[in-house]
């Protein structure tokens, strides 16, 4: 008789487990309804009234990945993030703070889902070592946490060359593809730590400037926290096709300023001008710093910048290689180091030349 409650019992609890459990399992691979994408993209719990904004149709572009899927279901992948700008982390460390190992050299992908896209940050670098540790570890955070599959390449300037975004951002565009096969192209600078997890590291069909909202101009002008409307200054994305219809960045300009305005010609004149992320969204705190040395103002900036359009295709990441070469490649814990020499008397000549 006991035999028999038993069984019964553990019948029951059979039975229970199965009914209770197998409709979860398939809640998961149902679609979400708008209202469900409505109530995840919002950032109090209500869902946006209008109609499907940008960001909720980059959602709909990418939910046919299921680990992204069964986030936006969680609604953990659109918090807001806490950023750790104020902890000093080691660089030498695997899996130092709050993210998963990472292969050697910062790469990962996850384990559980296919990610759609594989996109790459670049990062141009001197001597900023504090900068480094914090975006480091703040970007293996959130792309993590967006289920990429990434790659972190920093680009370092040899001395004595003045400082140069355009040909650091080119030589890790050739680099990274090398390497592996990415599609997405994040140029990041590396003193701007983003704020928001919604902010996409993937890319959209048009150019982005990324960094909407920063805190430095937010400072002077706290209803744009833009300096100018055509600004595409600190974290830009863009698709490897459409880098290369650009003739990916400049390489003209030495010093301060400059590289960002001619990038965003260059996306005009090749018909695939920049969109801007929602300010809501595309948050970045700015790490206070001076200007540093070897990197003054470059007073050529405007004569450069009103010839942008008609050089572009002559000078950029088709020309980077004859003034520029790598030095060397160091596979770090947590990204790859490259660093670069470049001439400027070469790239001048060529300017002379073109
Ligand atoms: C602005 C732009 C930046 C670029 C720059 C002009 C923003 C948020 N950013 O930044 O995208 O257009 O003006 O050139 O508006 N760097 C080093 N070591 C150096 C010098 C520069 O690592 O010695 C790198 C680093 O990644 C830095 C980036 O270059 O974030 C931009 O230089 P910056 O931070 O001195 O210029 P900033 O803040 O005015
Ligand atoms: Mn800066």
């Amino acid at each position: 008789m006991r035999k028999f409650l038993l069984l019964v019992l553990a019948g029951a609890i059979v039975i229970g487990l199965y009914t209770y459990v197998t409709p979860k399992l398939f809640q998961h691979e149902t679609k979400p309804s708008l209202k469900d994408i409505r109530l995840a993209t919002s950032t109090n719990g209500n869902p946006h009234p209008n109609n499907l904004s940008s960001v909720e149709q980059t959602i709909l572009n990418v939910i046919s990945n299921k680990c992204k899927r069964e986030l936006l279901l969680k609604g953990e992948l659109f918090n807001i993030s806490k950023p750790d700008i104020l902890t000093d982390l080691p660089l030498n460390v695997l899996n130092t703070h709050d993210f998963l190992p990472v292969k050697k050299g910062g790469f990962y992908e996850p384990e559980n889902c296919e990610p759609l896209t594989r996109t790459v940050i670049i990062i141009p670098y001197r001597n900023r070592e504090q900068h480094l540790k914090i975006i480091i570890n703040n970007l293996h955070r959130i792309l993590q946490r967006q289920q990429l599959k990434y790659g972190i390449f920093v680009i370092e300037l040899s001395l004595p060359t003045t400082f140069n975004i355009g040909v650091l951002m080119n030589m890790g565009f050739l680099l990274a593809n090398n390497i592996s096969e990415y599609d997405c192209f994040v140029f990041h600078d590396v003193d701007l730590i983003p704020l928001d997890d919604r902010i996409a590291y993937h890319c959209d069909v048009s150019p982005k400037h990324m960094s909407a909202f920063n805190t430095k101009y937010a400072k002077v002008n706290i209803a744009k926290a833009l300096p100018y409307s055509t600004y595409v200054g600190g974290v830009i994305s863009l698709r490897g096709v459409d880098y290369k219809k650009l003739n990916g960045f400049s390489n003209a300009y030495f010093g301060w300023g400059g590289t960002d305005d001619d990038i965003e010609i260059r996306a005009k004149a090749a018909m695939i001008p920049f969109k801007r992320e929602n300010q809501n969204i595309g948050r970045y705190y700015a790490l206070p710093h001076q200007r540093d040395s070897n990197n003054t103002e470059n007073l050529l900036k405007g004569s450069l910048f009103k010839s942008a359009r008609k050089r572009y295709l002559n000078e950029g990441l088709n020309t980077v290689e004859k003034c520029c070469k790598r030095l060397s490649i160091v596979y770090k814990d947590l990204y790859v180091h490259v660093t670069v020499s470049c001439d400027e008397n070469i790239v001048m000549n060529q300017l002379l030349n073109l």
